[in-house]
């Protein structure tokens, strides 16, 4: 049984960059992922930092947080049923190489670090990842 469910979205600094919010927002909406809200902002590295806290044992997390903090993002919370896997398998294998056909990372990724998207990967993290990025 499918579940209604909310999850975080980021478009990343490279995909901003390229102007492709738009073109992005629209694989959402034709997934019947609507768009409960969103915005665009950048953040500082340590908010990065504290984002992606949970690879901080990873030898690329410095690297990760400077990326994540180096211009605009776009970040929007999804809703719809099994949002959660419904994004993931939407946006495809972290590293773009290996990501599927039609997949957002196949489509627009330009590398395993600028991959354009991330995606909350379980309901309860999508609670953290909603609440980190808009407080209610
Ligand atoms: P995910 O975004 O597909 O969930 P994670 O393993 O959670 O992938 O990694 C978070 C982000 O860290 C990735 O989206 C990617 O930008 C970056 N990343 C993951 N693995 C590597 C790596 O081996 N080298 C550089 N960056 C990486
Ligand atoms: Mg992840």
């Amino acid at each position: 049984m499918s579940k209604m469910e909310q999850t975080l979205s980021i478009i990343k600094p490279d995909a901003v960059e390229r102007n492709l919010i738009e073109e992005i927002k629209k694989i959402f909406i034709e997934k019947n992922l609507n768009i409960k809200e969103s915005k665009k902002i950048q953040i500082t590295k340590d908010e990065a930092a504290e984002f992606y806290k949970v690879h901080q044992s990873k030898p690329f997390y410095n690297d990760l947080c400077s990326y994540l903090s180096s211009g605009p993002i776009f970040v929007m919370i999804l809703e719809g049923d099994d949002a959660v896997s419904v994004n993931r398998k939407l946006m495809g294998a972290t590293d773009p190489k290996k990501a599927e056909d039609n997949t957002i990372r196949k489509l627009f990724g330009i590398s395993i670090d600028k991959n354009s998207v991330h995606g909350s990967d379980s309901l309860e993290n999508a609670k953290k990842e909603i609440s980190f990025f808009f407080k209610s």
